[in-house]
């Protein structure tokens, strides 16, 4: 039975990737951290056959022992601060999460594969935000890295720390280099779930409008779903390689916000959105479009729900989840 350990389990990606494992028949280890982690009963719900083992990016020897117990054959280190904002508060913590324990979690997992470090497949969950300041139209695996946050930077140092362990040592090790992939499990920080919320409140009557940054930051947004099939088939390939994933469309905040407040019956959405400096980084992502022929051509992906039904599935999921808090 192949075995997998998954870094970040408790977050959207992390579930996904798990119920997908273990439907594939995989014997599926997630790390979790903190000395208690809040979520952790929400994992544990969600995925029951996931064993779930502490540890924390930061720290090699708990990694090392995580890695011996869980004898993976496929290491998917989706682990991160991962939350673009908060970077900029946050910097040297995002650089040693982010950046750092990228490369703890290389040597931890080149240390236990031993004599045959090639024997042991390592994904790297790397982003489109690595592509930052817009050198090319539409963004693909060669396209120059000009990171603009503190994330954007952290994210390149653990894409080029995976490229070198290939070269270095002969891992299999490859990079995802994923769009913005969002669904209901999206954390209320990000901006489309942070819309779905607030879209399904105003129309049951909980909420009167919402606060937002910059409306015309334009994205490349598919289904995270869709997306971790992706992961796993670079790991299946012969040879490791970096691939961009995405949908090769993109939106505006403003489309967002049509899109979100039409599920609802709101052609209008002006008279409920209001802008705060609270919400404008310090440097913005202008524009985020990938080309996925690599990963169509090599891999046989392609997304399968498109922006729009993204979208009313994320808002008509909050509108259950909200509907509980009427009356
Ligand atoms: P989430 O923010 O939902 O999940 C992040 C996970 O990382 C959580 O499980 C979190 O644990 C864990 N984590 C945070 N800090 C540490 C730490 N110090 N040690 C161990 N684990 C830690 O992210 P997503 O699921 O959306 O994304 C998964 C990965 O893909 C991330 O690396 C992200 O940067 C990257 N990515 C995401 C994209 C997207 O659009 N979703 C696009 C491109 C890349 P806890 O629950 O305890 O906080
Ligand atoms: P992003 O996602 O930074 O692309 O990173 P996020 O949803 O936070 O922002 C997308 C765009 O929306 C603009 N925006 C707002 N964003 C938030 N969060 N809140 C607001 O109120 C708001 N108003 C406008 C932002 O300025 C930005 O342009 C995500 C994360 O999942 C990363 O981990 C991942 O690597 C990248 O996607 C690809």
């Amino acid at each position: 039975m192949p075995k997998a350990l998954i870094t970040g389990i408790s977050g959207q990606d992390g579930l996904y990737l798990a119920e997908l494992l273990l439907e594939k028949g995989y014997d599926v280890t997630g790390l979790i951290r903190g000395q208690f982690n809040p979520k952790e009963p929400m994992v544990r719900a969600t995925v029951p056959d996931v064993e779930l083992l502490t540890g924390d990016l930061t720290d090699p020897l708990a990694l090392a022992r995580v890695l011996d117990r869980a004898e993976p054959t496929e290491v998917y280190n989706l682990g991160a601060i991962s939350f673009v904002a908060y970077s900029w508060q946050n910097a040297a913590l995002t650089s040693d999460v982010t950046g750092k324990g990228v490369l703890n979690m290389l040597e931890a997992t080149r240390m236990y594969a031993g004599s045959d470090p090639s024997a042991v497949r390592f994904y790297q969950a790397s982003s489109s935000e690595m592509f930052g300041r817009v050198q090319e139209v539409p963004q693909r695996e060669s396209t120059l890295l000009w990171p603009r946050s503190p994330y954007g930077v952290a994210k390149v140092f653990g894409h080029y720390m995976t490229i070198n362990y290939r070269e270095s040592y002969g891992m299999h090790a490859s990079s995802g280099i994923l769009f913005n992939h969002e669904s209901p499990r999206r954390g209320p920080e990000f901006v489309t779930r942070k819309v779905s919320i607030a879209v399904a409140r105003i129309a049951l009557g909980l909420q009167d409008t919402i606060v937002m940054g910059n409306l015309d930051a334009k994205r490349d947004w598919g289904f995270a779903g869709d997306y971790v099939e992706a992961m796993w088939r670079m790991l299946q390939q012969g040879e490791a390689d970096d691939y961009v994933v995405a949908t090769g469309e993109t939106h505006s905040i403003r489309e967002l916000l049509d899109v979100a407040f039409a599920a609802v019956g709101i052609d209008d959405w002006t008279p409920y959105v209001e802008q705060s400096p609270e919400f404008i980084r310090p440097a913005e992502v202008d524009l985020l479009i990938g080309d996925p022929a690599k990963a169509r051509e090599r891999l046989g992906w392609a997304p399968k729900v498109g922006f729009e039904e993204l979208v009313r599935m994320m808002v008509e999921h909050d509108l259950r989840e909200q509907s509980q808090h009427v009356g």
